[in-house]
């Protein structure tokens, strides 16, 4: 059985998966609208993995024996005004979330919950590889800056890039 504690932070972790699908989705849209077609296809794809990520730890808790809380959708951030702008805002959020499982992580450890934190492994695992692949486009991007057949490169390209190294 879960103890509430740690099915409390876990449930918060539900919603800001579900936060951050709808944000992915928010930025695939604004990229497709601007004829942004790889870089729209890279983000839909990432938004399904973040809806992954949610699902994994409604399962987990009600496997667990708790019940898993699912949470209203918030609306995201529509406008953006460039690809940096959007990478930069991806790498900021995933630092967000790194440090919210890490929080959890440490929670575990104090509650002897051994199972729960040997569930977070993946999620630190993916944190890692996410804020990776971030830093990474927005290197390419910081190299393109505002060259017209970069950014057309670049957008054709993105497809190879793989958001989720470690996703099942
Ligand atoms: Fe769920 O990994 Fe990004 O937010």
């Amino acid at each position: 059985m879960i103890k509430d504690i740690v099915l409390n932070a876990l449930n918060k972790q539900i919603k800001l998966e579900g936060d951050s699908s709808q944000l992915y989705l928010a930025m695939a849209s604004w990229a497709e609208v601007k004829g942004l077609e790889g870089t729209a296809n890279f983000l839909y794809t990432h938004a399904d993995e973040e809806r992954m990520h949610m699902l994994k730890l409604i399962k987990f808790i009600n496997e667990r024996g708790g019940k898993a809380f699912v949470p209203q959708i918030e609306e995201p951030k529509q406008d953006f005004s460039t690809l940096k702008d959007i990478f930069t805002a991806i790498l900021k959020h995933e630092m967000f979330v790194s440090e919210s499982i890490n929080e959890i992580v440490g929670l575990t450890l104090e509650e002897r919950d051994y199972s729960t934190h040997n569930f977070l492994q993946w999620y630190v695992s993916e944190q890692i590889e996410e804020e990776k692949l971030a830093r990474n486009i927005l290197d390419k991007l910081e190299m393109i800056g505002s060259d017209k057949g970069g950014l057309y490169l670049f957008d054709r390209d993105i497809v190879t890039l793989s958001v989720d190294a470690t996703a099942e």
